[in-house]
């Protein structure tokens, strides 16, 4: 029987395989060695394909009843409903441990129990955070070993008596493939225990349901620690921007899912002499220093990226990730042994086998990868990796960005007046649904901070949280901007090209934390005059220019009463302060029609 030095470790471990009762338990130690060993295995069964064209890269199927995260299925499960808060699932603790240890109870009878240490974080990093996942997916092992810092160092920092986050993890029966099993839909659940620190997850295989250190530890169980320890975790991007004077600027941006933030993360500037380079795309936490300002280390170790829209000519860095060592999922299979997706460069290919395994061709009325298909790439293969994305410390954050997806309304960019409206328009981030989401195309959806579906309290205690710490931050907090680079012509045409000439709002914003660039301040911000932008090289007419910095405060104002139910869903744990936002914009739009 295996032991661990960590009591608490060797507790859990064993009351785990009591109740799961595996045929055998594997300890990760994180070596190549047993990467290449989990690897052959998957082979062996069918489980992976190994792809001629890509150099250590692997293809995998998944049943295609579990392609993505399950929010309906997704728990917080807090000793009170209304700690949860009206934006999650709730289950009282009891109720639902019992519910789940009954789906436990044997359920790696025939399997491997691989016990996964990891740390979210550098090992060395004050912000670091130790977690230990026990699972009987061999795929969730391989996933995990690219996505956080898997192994035996991990359990050295644990010691005999350090805590850890417990992940408990099983793909569970019922549904699925001898490939890869899982559960049917009403006996999937993703649950986290908040005040234990605590996650039980039950079959599913996939993403963020399955690799426990993603989205349960590193935005759910950690957003409600950090909350405790004055610190934040956010669903956000780092960047850093180099202007052509040497000066640095780092930058964090929330977006929901769909918006580019893989692409900002990654973004090849159009302006000369500026140079942007990444340090995470998905998961930031951040703390304030011993100088006051706030601090941000990447949590992960990986990119877990959407591929299709992926391409050399929307993101060039990202295919360049993924040349080799990337374990891709549900994407499609070429004649030559390579993966394709919809969105790809280059024309289609004539035949593919699909996602699912059937034979595919242009002709197809289905796609060929799933839209969520995904590949996962060690950071360090990004070719603009920053030097210093593992610096234990974290790089101190110049601007924080909220963005999201609006054809109308909101301008390309605006800055907040103060913190307090920067924590109001991250309350108030919506974007509207695209083809990724389930319902209908272009509805608006408030999404705060991008954090809906991560956050592991109420949500008007976690905006209570931003607000306390920017009374720490004081004058030292990053400064807040809002964007949005989809806005449309009356003709549904986007007015923005994006992608790389985001680099010039970029600029913009660096321009205003040095107190370089002009703006005009209006009741939603301050808004960039057109002559405050870098514009030189881009063809862009005058009319669509005027249209991307009107803050159209009519349209707006028609809008308020949707904010207004948006805000007023979080009732009594709505603090004043965002409410007081609300009525100074609503008096503000008041007194522009009265101007
Ligand atoms: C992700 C997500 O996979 O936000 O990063 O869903
Ligand atoms: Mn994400």
């Amino acid at each position: 029987m295996v032991h661990f030095k960590n009591v608490a470790l060797n507790k859990w471990v064993h009351e785990m395989s009591d109740l799961c009762k595996p045929d055998s338990i594997h300890i990760c130690d994180g070596s190549q060695q047993e990467y290449d060993t989990l690897v052959k295995q998957l082979v062996d069964t069918g489980a992976a394909i190994p792809l001629k064209k890509r150099k250590d890269c692997y293809l995998f199927r998944s049943d295609p009843s579990d392609v993505a995260r399950v929010e309906s299925r997704t728990y917080i499960s807090t000793p009170s409903k209304d700690n949860a808060g009206p934006t999650n699932n709730w289950e009282d603790p009891e109720t639902l441990k019992k519910t789940m240890r009954e789906l436990y109870a044997g359920c790696m009878k025939g399997r491997t129990m691989y016990v996964i240490p990891f740390s979210m974080g550098p090992l060395t990093s004050p912000l670091a955070k130790i977690g230990v996942e026990i699972t009987d997916s061999a795929y969730v092992v391989l996933n995990m070993h690219i996505m956080a810092r898997v192994g035996t160092a991990a359990l050295d920092r644990l010691g005999t008596d350090g805590t850890f986050v417990p992940c408990m993890h099983s793909v569970g029966s019922g549904a699925g493939t001898k490939e890869w099993p899982c559960a049917p839909i009403e006996k999937k659940y993703i649950s986290h225990f908040p005040d234990e620190n605590l996650i039980w997850a039950y079959g599913s295989g996939y993403g963020g349901n399955a690799l426990l250190g993603k989205k349960c530890l590193a935005l759910r169980i950690a957003s409600s620690m950090a909350r405790r320890e004055d610190w934040m975790a956010e669903h956000m991007l780092l960047l850093r921007l180099t202007d052509p004077s040497g000066k640095q600027y780092h930058i964090a941006g929330a977006f929901p899912s769909a918006c580019g933030k893989t692409n900002l993360a990654m973004i090849i500037p159009t302006i000369p002499g500026w140079k942007a380079e990444c340090l995470g795309d998905d998961i930031a936490w951040m703390k304030p220093g011993p100088d006051g300002r706030l601090y941000a280390i990447n949590a992960e170790t990986g990119f877990f990226g959407v591929a299709p829209g992926t391409s050399f000519s929307t993101n060039s860095n990202a295919m360049n990730s993924i040349k080799e060592n990337t374990i891709f999922t549900n994407c499609a299979l070429t004649d030559d042994g390579d993966v394709w997706w919809e969105g790809m460069d280059g024309a289609k290919p004539s035949h593919l086998i699909d996602w699912q395994g059937n034979e595919w061709t242009p002709a197809s009325d289905k796609p060929a990868a799933h839209p969520n298909a995904r590949f996962t790439a060690r950071a360090s293969q990004c070719p603009v990796i920053c030097k210093d994305w593992e610096k234990p410390e974290g790089v101190p954050i110049d601007a924080i960005l909220f963005g999201g997806r609006r054809a109308h309304i909101a301008p390309l960019v605006t800055q907040a007046l103060n913190w307090d409206h920067g924590v109001f328009l991250g309350a108030t981030l919506a974007s509207e649904t695209t083809a990724a989401n389930i319902g209908a195309v272009g509805k608006l959806r408030y999404d705060p901070m991008a954090m809906t579906p991560f956050c592991g309290y109420n949500m008007g205690d976690y905006f209570q949280h931003w607000l306390n710490m920017g009374d720490k931050l004081g004058s030292k907090a990053p400064a807040v901007f809002y964007v949005n680079w989809f806005r449309k012509d009356e003709n549904g045409k986007f007015l923005w090209p994006g992608y790389g000439d985001n680099s010039r709002v970029l600029k913009w914003i660096c321009d205003r934390v040095s107190g370089k660039a002009g703006a005009t301040e209006t009741p939603v911000g301050y808004l960039p005059n057109a002559a405050d932008l870098d514009l030189k090289g881009l063809s862009i007419s005058q009319a669509a220019l005027t249209d991307l910095l009107d803050p159209k405060l009519e349209e707006r104002k028609a809008e308020m009463p949707q904010l207004e139910a948006h805000l007023a869903r979080f009732g009594d744990r709505l603090p004043p302060r965002i409410r007081a936002q609300f009525d100074r914009l609503v008096k503000g739009l008041e007194r522009n029609k009265a101007a």
